[in-house]
This record gives C-alpha cells, structure tokens and sequence, in this order.
C-alpha cells in the first residue's frame, strides 16, 4: 500500500518537473535542425514500429523513407499532415509541430504506427 502511494507521488511529482526542466538552459525551439528518422516499409513490416521519438517544438522531422511500394503517411498532428512516399528511397519533412503532447505517425495502408513524436 505504502508502496503504491510512494510510486504515485514520484509519478505525479515528476510530470511537472519535466516542464520545469525547460527553464533556463533548454535550447528554444527549432535551433537544432530537423530530426531525422529513417524508416523501413517492405511488404508488411515497418522500422521502426511504434518506437516512442523525442521531439522539440517546432522542430521539423525528416523522414527518409525507403519502401518497396508506394504510400501514404499520416501525421496525427493539428492540422494532420499527410505525406506521399514513392517506392523506392523518399525524403518527407514533417512540419514541426508547435504544440506539445504525442503524435502519431502512421502508415494507413499497413494499419501500423511507424513512431509516436514526442512532442516537448
Ligand atoms: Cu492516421
């Protein structure tokens, strides 16, 4: 029981914590250059799957996309943005996105999440 109490408090102590961290010595955003993601789609598989990637916001991410058939890329971000790859090797820029939380990036052909920014 004590425990759990104990587990909790770090939990919820943390959270705010984090946040506070941007204070002084956080680069502001968008001074750090695009983050690149390299991802793999071939028949039904996809790397990365559903790995968690931090993101600063504002800061653009660049997919390099190398797939043995053509498709499309949702970005769940407000506005969603959505991203044509061709088969073969393909470079998309998701816009940085200004608010923080997680988004989802997915690959609607394969129902798959490709990698979850985030945002911070
Ligand atoms: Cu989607």
């Amino acid at each position: 029981m004590r425990r759990t109490v104990a587990c909790l408090a770090v939990l919820l102590c943390s959270l705010p914590a984090l946040t506070a961290c941007g204070g002084s010595d956080s680069p502001k955003e968008a001074d750090t250059g695009p983050k690149v993601i390299e991802v793999t789609i071939e028949g039904e598989s996809v790397t990365p799957n559903g790995e968690r990637v931090e993101v600063a916001v504002g800061q653009q991410v660049e997919l390099d996309v190398t797939s043995d058939a053509p498709g499309t890329i949702h970005v769940h971000s407000t506005p969603e943005q959505e991203l044509d790859y061709e088969a073969g090797t393909s470079t998309l820029t998701i816009e940085g996105i200004d608010k923080p939380g997680t988004v989802d990036v997915e690959s609607h052909e394969l129902e798959k999440v490709i990698v979850q920014l985030e945002v911070r």
